[in-house]
């Protein structure tokens, strides 16, 4: 029996055991119980790429190793791109950064994920800390704010279970039907939200003055930006009844709140000013820095930790990179054709570039694309250490099994380096150790990133002054007028993103003259793919839903970067239907 985490891109990073060939969850572990989810459960047996090829043609590892090495020897150094995506989320993946860095590569910059509710959170707070479960367990209230719990952070459902529940969603998801109060908000409608709650709010004189006066700056300067909006403007805007949007507040009404939130609010191009604003909200009540309370959402699972792999290469802008402009692409971890916006100038791109170099797991859309492809090894079969941005705790990830199948992300940079005569690395195992020895602190039996061994901001925030910063202004390009359908990408239940068991359907509400089963042509100003329809109580009647990893999504997305985190913004879009 041996002890691991999973490597998924999840909040989870749960404690795994693996035994007699077969993964297990740990029941001991305090955050994840013992259960797995769909996504690992199906791990062994997702069919893998044994074997490295060359335009077609498969070839050994030495050789392919050869041909990496001379294919950059032979291109101007800036014209080779590395892409890295996020297949795995152990530390260890970056440690191909010390010879794309060395060699002179260009990186990039930015996200596809979480950035732009990330940038919104640092200019409130600094730093971006996560919520630990200790503190969520203590709360009273939970709100979850744009984030799937039971699909995308499953354990988090034990810590929650008995509290007041307010689930703000445009979708009636699983645990939006348990919830005392969902609000089931217009897409792209919770920065009003968040300022009709703080309007509200303030009309019930609910703030918290001592926090306010103690930690915060800018409150005055908040009540008049909030007051700029007129309550009938934001409730024609969220499309909720009074109703509702009272019930949730007075659950509130002092009680010490959690607020989880997920990407599902961000995918936007003012995506900082969504976050900012949920946080400001909080912070007028009170809600940081003490026992049961606070924001949490992805969070910078690194702060505080040692990088050894830190790189000052040159970047450029993640969801808005031109491929062709290289003349080869390294991609590790990723499946840019499939979950990069605009995927008709993603191909079109990387059909522009000499060699693009596919260096993962499985067969994919990326694969199909590339030249030469180069089989990694799977978490199991090489040394790793895992963050979480989920929670406090800090996962172990020791090479549990020997493979002849694939090379490792720190075997891969040892050849490159060693060929171009850079600088040697050090042992992985020392890497490892100097990530753990930096910030980790053992308890219970288990690790956890020393930042949370107080409460998070009860000593101050980040910023300058150690205050928390209210939102005074907001930069909304409105597209409302826009006709069509607001497109609701989130994640699937039983794949994580592009990997494992995929989603393609279209989901929409029932009388919108569509039918289960049939085949609709889904277009946006970017792109068309045709889908299944799949019919659902669950969405409002001005959006429709299809899951991130879903065949052709992103050729309805817009290949642009938000205003701030140069993040993605995939439901910056709207999008017709036709039929057949
Ligand atoms: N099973 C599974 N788990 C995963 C993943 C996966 O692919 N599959 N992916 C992992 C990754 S990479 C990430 S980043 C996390 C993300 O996990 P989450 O943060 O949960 O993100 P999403 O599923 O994209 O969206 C969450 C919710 O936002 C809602 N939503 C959409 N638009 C809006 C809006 O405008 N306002 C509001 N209030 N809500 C909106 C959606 O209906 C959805 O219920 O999950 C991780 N976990
Ligand atoms: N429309 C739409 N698009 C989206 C999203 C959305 O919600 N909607 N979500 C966005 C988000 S939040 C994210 S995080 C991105 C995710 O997008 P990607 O980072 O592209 O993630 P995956 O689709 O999971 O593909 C990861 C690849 O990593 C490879 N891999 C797995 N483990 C390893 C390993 O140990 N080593 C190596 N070398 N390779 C490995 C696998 O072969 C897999 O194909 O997608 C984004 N795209
Ligand atoms: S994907 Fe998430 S829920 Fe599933 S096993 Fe991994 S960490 Fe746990
Ligand atoms: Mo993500």
């Amino acid at each position: 029996m041996k002890f691991t985490t999973c490597p998924l891109d999840c909040y989870d990073a749960c404690s795994v055991i693996y035994k007699d060939g077969k993964l297990k969850g740990d029941p001991n572990h305090p955050h994840t119980q013992g259960f797995l989810c769909p996504s690992l459960n199906s791990f062994l047996k997702q069919e893998r790429i044994t074997q490295a090829r060359y335009n077609g043609k498969y070839i050994a590892m030495d050789e392919a190793l050869e041909l990496l090495s001379s294919t950059f020897k032979n291109i101007q150094n800036n014209k080779l791109l590395f892409f890295k995506g996020s297949g795995n989320m152990g530390k260890m993946q970056d440690v191909s950064n010390l010879f794309f860095e060395q060699y002179g590569a260009t990186f990039t910059q930015g996200s596809l994920c979480d950035g732009a509710g990330d940038a919104g959170i640092v200019e409130g707070r600094g730093v971006n800390l996560a919520l630990p479960i200790s503190q969520i367990v203590k709360s009273e209230v939970v709100v979850v704010w744009g984030r799937n719990i039971t699909t995308t952070n499953a354990h988090m459902m034990n810590t929650i279970k008995n509290k007041t529940l307010i689930v703000i969603d445009p979708i009636k998801t699983k645990l939006a039907k348990k919830a005392d109060v969902h609000v089931q908000l217009k897409p792209r409608s919770d920065f009003f939200f968040a300022i009709l709650l703080a309007r509200f709010a303030h009309l019930e004189e609910m703030e918290d003055f001592d926090f306010i006066s103690n930690h915060t700056e800018g409150y005055e300067d908040f009540v008049d930006f909030f007051q700029g909006f007129g309550i009938k403007y934001l409730i024609d805007q969220v499309d909720v009844s009074v109703k509702t949007i009272m019930s949730s507040l007075n659950l509130m009404k002092d009680a010490k709140v959690t607020f989880l939130v997920g990407v599902g609010v961000q995918k936007y191009l003012h995506g900082d000013g969504v976050l900012r604003a949920i946080d400001s909200f909080a912070a007028m009540l009170g809600q940081f820095g003490k026992e049961g309370c606070g924001v949490s959402y992805l969070s910078n699972s690194a702060y505080g930790f040692t990088n050894p792999f830190v790189s000052k290469a040159l970047n450029v802008v993640k969801p808005t990179v031109n491929f062709g402009d290289y003349e080869s692409v390294f991609i590790q971890s990723a499946n840019p054709c499939a979950q990069m916006p605009e995927s008709n100038r993603v191909i079109e791109g990387l059909k522009k570039s000499n060699v693009v170099v596919y260096f993962g797991l499985y067969e994919n859309e990326s694969s199909k694309i590339a030249n030469l492809v180069i089989p990694a090894k799977t978490f199991l079969e090489k040394e790793d250490i895992r963050l979480s941005y989920g929670s406090e705790f800090v996962g172990q990830m020791p090479k549990v099994i020997e493979s002849d199948i694939g090379i490792s992300e720190y075997a891969l940079t040892k050849f490159l380096v060693n060929s171009f005569g850079f600088e040697p690395l050090k042992d992985e195992k020392e890497y490892i150790q100097e990530i753990l020895d930096s910030n980790t602190t053992k308890v219970g039996g288990y690790l956890q990133s020393s930042n949370y061994n107080e409460i998070p901001y009860s000593n101050g925030f980040y910023t300058e002054n150690k205050k928390f910063l209210f939102i005074e202004d907001i930069e909304d390009e409105k597209f409302e007028e826009e006709e069509g359908y607001f497109l609701v990408t989130s994640k699937p239940r039983n794949s994580i993103n592009s990997q494992f068991e995929r989603d393609h359907y279209l989901y929409i509400a029932k009388d919108m003259g569509y039918e289960d089963g049939e085949c609709v042509k889904v277009s946006s100003a970017y792109g068309m793919v045709e889908l299944i329809v799949k019919i659902s109580d669950d969405i409002r009647g001005d959006c429709v839903k299809i899951c991130s990893g879903a065949k052709g999504l992103n050729f309805l997305t817009p290949g642009q970067k938000s205003n701030e985190g140069d993040s993605a913004v995939f439901q910056e879009v709207k999008v017709k239907l036709e039929k057949e």
